[in-house]
This record gives C-alpha cells, structure tokens and sequence, in this order.
C-alpha cells in the first residue's frame, strides 16, 4: 500500500477520537494526518502515533492534497463539506447517515459487501452502528438458507449519541445515587437506571410510528445485503450502557437452519465470534465487546414457535466495529 495523506473530519468527538486509534493500531499507512473539528476544538491537540497534532477547523478548503478522508461530525456537517473533499479528487468514508441511501453513494460492510466500493464517485457511507454488527453476522446465513424476515430489537449504547451524552449519563447516575434531582439536556427522559425507547434522542419518529434508526435498520439491511426483498421489522432502544451495542434477532429462513449448523457458518464468518455455552454462562456482553474488533454472538436457538426460525443475541462495540473501525476498513481496502 502506498502512503496516504488521511484527514479525520470530526476527530475531537467519540468517534473520531477512536478512528485515531484503529489507524495507529493497524498500521495504517499515513502519510500525513490533518485533524478537522469545529471552531470549538480550535486551540485543542491530540495524540496520533506518540505525536501531537493540532486540531483545525474544518473549511471548503481542508481537503485540498488529502486523499482519503473520514468523517464523523454529524449528518449536517457531512451533507455541507463532503462534496467538497469528492470535487477536491479526496476519497470520502462518511460515518453520518447523510448519503447512506442515496443510490450513488455505496454502503459498505467489508465482510458482507466489498465490492460496492468499486462504485463509488468520491463519497462511501458507513452504515449504521446497530445494522453493521447486524449484518456481518445475517450474511452468512442469508448466503446459506435466505433470509425471509428479520425482527431485532437493540440495546444501545450512550456513547453512540456523542460525548456530551456520556457526561449526561455519568451526572445523571450520581445524582440519581446521591438522592439529587436529575438534569436531562440530550436525553428527552431520565437515561441512568433506565431505558428509553427513542433514538435519536431528537426528532425521532417517522409518520409510520417508527423512529428513524428504526429505518435505517430496515432500508441500510437492505441495501448492504443487496436484497430488497427481505423484511425486517426493528424496535431500537436506549440503554445505560457506556459502549457496546446489544440486539435481540429472531431471523426467519426459507430453508431451515439447525441452532448447530447455524453456530457452524457462523463459527466461518470473518469478523464473527460464537460465544454459546450456555451451561458455563457463556454469550455476548457488552462489558466484553468493548474495545474488541469482532462482534459476538450467542445465545443461537431455534425459534419454538416457528418452523424456520432462529433466535440470537449480537453484540459488538459500536465505536469500532460500529463505526471507526468498519470506516478504516473501508479505507484500507481504498
Ligand atoms: O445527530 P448528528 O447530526 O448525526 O450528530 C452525530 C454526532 O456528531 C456530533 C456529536 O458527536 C453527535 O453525537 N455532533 C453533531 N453536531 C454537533 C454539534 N453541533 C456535534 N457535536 C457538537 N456540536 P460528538 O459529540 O462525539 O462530536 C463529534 C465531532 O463532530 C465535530 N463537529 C460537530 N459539529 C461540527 C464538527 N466539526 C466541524 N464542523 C462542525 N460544524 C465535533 O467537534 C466532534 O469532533 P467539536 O469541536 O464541536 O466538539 C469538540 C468537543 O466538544 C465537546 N462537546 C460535544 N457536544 C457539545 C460539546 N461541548 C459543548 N456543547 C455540546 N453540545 C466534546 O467534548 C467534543 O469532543
Ligand atoms: O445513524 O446511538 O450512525 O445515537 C449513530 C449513533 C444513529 C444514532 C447513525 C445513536 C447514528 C446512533
């Protein structure tokens, strides 16, 4: 591989912070490193490989020279500057779900479609947190007995909602435990000792009663399976959980899967770790998923009031896999 100039759009926050990390980790070829934040960040340093580097405010001029460039500094911020950096001749990996479904930008998990990065014209989508970890462990089944419909529901993570929703959770969990009234700014309720069935915390719901994560898990599987036909029905909620995703998936096949040939393909599956046995208390848990690049599953049982059926419990870390990492994989194969 050659060497990159990469710039990180959003690098102060969660995720961007983390993007870091997983290039120095896998040895990444930078060749230089510009770090893009907003007017807010001005002034701040982060480390990158043992070396400070100054965060930049991000401008219609901050792509010029780079060649790939990955963002993670909210819908809004991408819909303005990534076709700046596409016209500039850089490569943009978008983690927001700003052109996830517009039919020219591909949507890409490396382990299920990596192909659809051959398309691209300057921009690819990172998809969802909560579809990622989702369809890097339906691929291998839908490739073995084809998926007819999916029903998941999620236990997500704070930290997909940024760091100011962390600092609210943590505040919030004090003086829950200090006998203080709670103060809530991100969450619309109480998020410690609690669960909250909205996301996003804002402007959440669609006409048809689902919120819009909700969707993105329906059109996003969709898309990145390549099969439209597949119906998937989510129920997405909050959890007080710092980092780490969970789901409950109940998968429908049109040819029958055991519980045993299911555990076999997935035990195959790049990227895939079968955690199950339940006799010595053993399947996914957040606590365990964070930090780590697989994601988990366990708990794989066959669907007692289905004939084709199979219920399973997912988990990954939603900052790596469900985010920078499965970013800086799209990069790596750039
Ligand atoms: O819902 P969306 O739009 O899809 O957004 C998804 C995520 O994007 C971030 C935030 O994640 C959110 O969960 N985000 C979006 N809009 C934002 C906004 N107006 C926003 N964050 C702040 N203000 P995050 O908190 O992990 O931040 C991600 C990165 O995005 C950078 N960023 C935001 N707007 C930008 C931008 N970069 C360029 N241009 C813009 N217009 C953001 O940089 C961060 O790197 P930053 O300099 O704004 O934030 C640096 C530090 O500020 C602290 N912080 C976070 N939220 C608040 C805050 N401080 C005060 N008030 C807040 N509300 C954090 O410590 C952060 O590290
Ligand atoms: O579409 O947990 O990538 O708040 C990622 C974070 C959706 C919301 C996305 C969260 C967002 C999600």
């Amino acid at each position: 591989m050659s060497l990159k100039k990469v710039a990180v759009a959003g690098a102060t926050g969660v995720v961007g912070r983390q993007m870091l990390r997983v290039l120095e980790d896998r040895n990444f070829p930078v060749a230089s490193l510009k770090l893009l934040a907003s007017e807010r960040s001005k002034g701040k340093t982060l480390t990158f490989k043992g070396e400070e580097v100054a965060v930049e405010v991000l401008s219609e001029d901050s792509f010029k020279g780079v060649d790939i460039a990955l963002f993670s500094a909210g819908g809004g911020t991408s819909k303005k500057y990534a076709p700046f950096a596409a016209k500039d001749g850089c490569v943009v990996v978008d983690n927001s779900s700003a052109w996830r479904m517009d039919p020219e930008v591909p949507l890409v998990v490396p382990e299920v479609n990596p192909g659809d990065i051959a398309k691209h014209k300057g921009i690819i989508a990172n998809p969802n947190c909560s579809t990622i970890q989702l369809v890097v462990v339906l691929k291998p089944l839908h490739d073995a007995a084809t998926i007819k419909r999916i029903v998941v529901s999620t236990y997500q993570a704070v930290s997909g909602a940024g760091s100011a929703a962390l600092a609210e959770l943590d505040a919030q969990m004090r003086d829950c435990l200090e006998g203080r009234p709670v103060q809530c700014k991100i969450f619309p309720h109480q998020i410690a000792f609690n669960c909250i069935p909205q996301i996003p915390q804002s402007g959440a719901f669609e006409d048809n009663g689902y919120t819009n994560e909700e969707m993105k898990m329906v059109n996003e599987t969709k898309k990145i399976m390549g099969d439209n036909s597949i119906m998937v029905t989510a129920t997405t909620v909050r959890v007080p959980v710092h980092t780490g995703h969970s789901e409950c998936v109940n998968v429908e096949t049109l040819k029958k899967l055991t519980a045993d040939q299911a555990r076999e393909l997935l035990r195959k599956a790049p990227g895939v770790v079968v955690q199950d046995d339940p006799a010595n208390q053993l399947y996914p848990l957040a606590v365990n998923a964070q930090g780590k690049y697989d994601t988990f599953v366990g708990r794989i049982r066959e669907d007692l009031s289905h004939p084709s059926a199979l219920e399973m419990w997912v988990v990954a870390d939603n900052l790596l896999k469900g985010a920078a990492l499965n970013a800086v994989q799209i990069a790596e194969l750039l």
